[in-house]
């Protein structure tokens, strides 16, 4: 039976990629995010291959993400895969000069926004005891970098939350796992960096993670058998071996 994939952060990067190879596959896709003129895009682009729902929302908005996700018409309301993708770095400062909109962003959009849309898509899961969730964490989760702190706090956050949904759902027989990239070129850094042309160089003198190799890895998780699920990935580019050692002589 044709699965529904919810994406969240899907007008760019690595949804908007996992987005065109779900709907390679079939999948019927529920798009989300803020820029509503890059929803009506894709959605366009992707309908000769698939049905596609968008919701226009912001994820820290705790009242527009439980109404967004529960307004879906019958077509859409059963959701098989939710990908957990929305999220972004604000800023790159010690953390003695940090901003507190930036912090305020990152914890609203990448920890709480998370859980918002989960809570809003978990209780069908249950109820039908099936369906798979995936969580985009981050290398950042896994280690901390100078300046990095509270975005890799965020990102430590959403594997905590990942193997708590694990064990808590593993009752229902729903599958929860986390794809942790490094360095993807996408818009994340200039979000992170805020326009400023810091942004250009930050993947420059090696090739970094494609968003397209993120949303290959994605597909295949959520296409493994029923009995195996992939609990926690984490992928580098080759030049890179961890969050501060990037080989740009490759
Ligand atoms: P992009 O900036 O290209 O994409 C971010 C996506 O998140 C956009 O679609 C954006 O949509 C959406 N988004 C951001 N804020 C909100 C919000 N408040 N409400 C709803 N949607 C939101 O970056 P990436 O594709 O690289 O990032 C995707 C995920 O991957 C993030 O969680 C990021 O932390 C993670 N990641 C990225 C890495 C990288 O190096 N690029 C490495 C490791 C992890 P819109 O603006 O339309 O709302
Ligand atoms: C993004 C990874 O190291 O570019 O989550 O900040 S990094």
């Amino acid at each position: 039976m044709t699965k529904t994939a919810l994406i969240t952060g899907a007008t760019s990067g690595i949804g908007e990629a996992t987005a065109y190879e779900f709907a390679k596959h079939g999948i019927k896709l529920i798009l989300c995010g803020r820029r509503i003129e890059r929803l009506n895009t894709i959605q366009k682009a992707l309908e000769r291959l698939t049905d596609v729902h968008i919701l226009n929302f912001d994820v820290s908005d705790k009242a527009a993400t439980l109404h967004a996700i529960e307004s879906l018409p019958e077509a859409f309301k059963t959701i098989d895969i939710l990908i957990n993708n929305a999220g972004n770095a604000h800023g790159l400062d010690p953390i003695n000069e940090g901003n507190l909109d930036d912090w305020d962003a990152m914890m609203d959009i990448n920890v709480k926004g998370l859980l918002y849309v989960s809570k809003a898509v978990i209780p069908q899961m249950t109820a039908r005891k099936s369906g798979q969730i995936i969580n985009i964490g981050s290398s950042a989760g896994k280690e901390v970098y100078p300046n990095g702190n509270v975005y890799c706090a965020s990102k430590h956050a959403v594997l905590a939350i990942t193997e708590g949904m694990r064990i808590d759902l593993n009752k229902y027989g729903i599958k929860v796992g986390a794809v942790n990239p490094g360095m993807v070129e996408t818009e994340f850094s200039q979000v992170r960096y805020k326009g400023d042309a810091a942004a250009n160089q930050v993947y420059k003198g090696f090739k970094a993670l494609q968003a397209k190799d993120v949303a290959d890895v994605i597909y295949f998780a959520i296409s493994r058998p029923p009995h195996v699920n992939l609990a926690d990935i984490l992928m580098f580019c080759t030049a890179q071996a961890s969050s501060t050692i990037v080989n740009k002589n490759l």
